[in-house]
């Protein structure tokens, strides 16, 4: 999750969002070379009295202020277009799990475990015990085999919801009556947040994601245990 009063992006939890992060860095850093060659033009033209107002039209000039940016995007869009094709590909899932978003809290079918499904509340405020996050906890956590490729199919019931964990990279807006899907992929273990990020009434702040990235092991155990077998 986000720290308080952060700057930037959350820690990369997968290799997309690795991804996503390297190709910030790059078009930020083209944004300050730009930022710092216009400003120090604009200086330099109002300090100076080499300035010539009788100049109307410079061919050189011209040239260069045309194929210098087209050549600029296409070193941003190339790598954008490598990403986003990346993000869309779903490489054979081991697992495939069904996010649905409704007003206001989420559903989760496990399609490949028995139908495995429970819905997953916010934690209200009142109710959270030490250690657990205000407006981010949920009473059912969405448990996630760890290293392992996994298929979201994303869909709401009512309204317009959106399915978004930023440490993964993930981010898919759910639509009622269609069914979308994405892939994720946890690097490591851990707890990830996240918050419906498409506005859908009153409680949309408060119908967070919590994805459980376990070992496999572990991950069998929580399925047979919420299955009651
Ligand atoms: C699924 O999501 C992708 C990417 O956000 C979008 O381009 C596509 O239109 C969506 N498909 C449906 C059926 O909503
Ligand atoms: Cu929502």
């Amino acid at each position: 999750m986000a720290h308080p009063s952060q700057l930037g992006f959350q820690d990369a939890a997968s290799p997309v969002m690795e991804e996503l992060l390297h190709f910030h860095d790059h078009t930020l850093m083209i944004v300050f070379l730009i930022s710092t060659f216009v400003l120090y033009i604009i200086v330099a033209m109002v300090m100076t009295k080499l300035t010539d107002k009788y100049i109307l039209d410079s061919q050189e000039v011209e040239i260069i202020w045309t194929v210098l940016p087209a050549i600029i995007l296409i070193l941003i869009a190339l790598p954008s277009l490598r990403i986003l094709y990346l993000m869309d590909e779903v490489n054979d899932p081991h697992l495939t799990i069904k996010a649905v978003g409704h007003q206001w809290y989420w559903s989760y079918e496990y399609t490949d475990y028995n139908d495995l499904s429970f819905d997953s509340y916010m934690i209200p405020t009142q109710d959270l015990v030490p250690g657990q996050f205000r407006l981010l906890e949920v009473d059912h956590r969405v448990v996630l085999p760890v290293e392992s490729p996994i298929r979201v199919l994303v869909s709401a019931d009512d309204v317009l919801h959106s399915w978004a964990v930023p440490s993964l990279g993930v981010k898919m807006d759910a639509v009622p009556g269609r069914l979308n899907q994405t892939a994720l992929m946890a690097a490591h273990p851990g707890i990830f947040y996240g918050q419906c990020s498409e506005i859908c009434g009153a409680n949309h702040s408060f119908m967070p994601i919590v994805v459980e990235a376990v070992p496999l092991e572990a991950f069998e155990k929580w399925s047979l245990l919420m299955l009651d077998l």
